[in-house]
């Protein structure tokens, strides 16, 4: 594994600094932010098997984007976490060898108790309009040690606040000003592997200058919008996050339809445009954002 530059690190950041200074502009970890949920010490393999044990989930095998998905019971796909987890630990299987993925599921609208675990949720740090209901927009992810999400943006170029709940995850990132020497294929996956670049093919990525970081239990993540990531899970991992938009980004996520944004996207981003130009509230507007969240990758 290579290593690179560490994204800053801050504590206590405050709301303001961070909307001056971060939002739209450079990555930083707000560290420790969030070490005070209950979800802190609650969040692991048998509280959500007690939680969502019979709830059918949607997991992908390790290689997005083209993998397929799988439905079965959390508590199945939990119970091939553990024993997998388990023969790690022993040297009898190896990162190849690891169970499906599950990521980008809207966990927290699913099943509401989770949603008491982490209070106090730091809404300051979110535009208004996403206040009242920023569960809604959240994306969950669970995943056994090596899970692996290849190098990417999102999708509708969201700022994208990174929650780390239990285990640690590295971030490598790559600023959008690099971007151009991704190699970027179907709008917004890249063919480099940051940890093993192949200069022969993809000689461009010579002038990028990629940063990283490892996420600990109770760290945030804020990347601006078009920032490039490729995430490794350090061990059995639980994280969510929140895609979200000012309103200038929205609009310029809108206006993306010229640089190739698919045209679904550009939908989503005219809704998000609508409730933060107009203040038309979220719960007003949400179900035609919705569909997004189980789109996503
Ligand atoms: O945690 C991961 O595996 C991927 C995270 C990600 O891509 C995101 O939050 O947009
Ligand atoms: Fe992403």
């Amino acid at each position: 594994m290579k290593t690179f530059p560490e994204v800053e690190r801050r504590r206590d950041l405050s709301p303001d600094e961070f909307f001056e200074s971060y939002v739209d502009q450079k990555s930083v970890v707000m560290e420790d932010m969030v070490v005070d949920w209950a979800a802190s010490g609650r969040w692991n393999t048998d509280y959500f098997c007690d939680v969502i044990g019979d709830m059918r989930i949607k997991v992908k095998p390790g290689y997005l984007p083209t993998g397929a998905v799988d439905f079965l019971p959390f508590k199945n796909y939990a119970q091939l976490v553990i024993a997998y987890e388990e023969q790690l630990s022993q040297g009898e299987a190896g990162p190849e060898d690891r169970p499906p993925y599950l990521h980008d599921i809207p966990m927290l609208s699913m099943c509401p108790r989770l949603v008491d675990d982490a209070i106090p949720f730091p809404v300051a740090y979110l535009p208004k309009w996403y206040r009242s209901q920023w569960w809604e927009f959240s994306q969950f992810f669970f995943g056994p040690t090596h899970s692996l999400t290849p190098m990417h943006f999102d999708s509708l170029e969201t700022h994208n606040t990174f929650f780390q709940v239990a285990g640690r995850k590295r971030f490598v990132l790559v600023a959008p000003q690099e971007r151009q020497h991704c190699y970027l294929y179907k709008w917004r996956w890249s063919h480099v592997d940051p940890d093993n670049p192949d200069f022969e093919k993809h000689p461009d990525f010579l002038k990028v200058s990629p940063t990283e970081t490892t996420l600990n239990p109770g760290d945030v993540l804020y990347m601006p919008p078009r920032t490039l990531h490729h995430v490794q899970s350090l061990d059995l991992t639980i994280s969510f996050n929140i895609d979200w938009q000012t309103a200038k980004t929205a609009l310029r996520g809108a206006a993306a339809i010229f640089r190739g944004m698919p045209l679904e996207n550009v939908y989503y981003n005219s809704v998000a445009a609508a409730g933060l130009l107009t203040g038309l509230p979220s719960r007003v507007l949400f179900p035609l954002y919705k569909p997004y969240l189980d789109y996503v990758s």
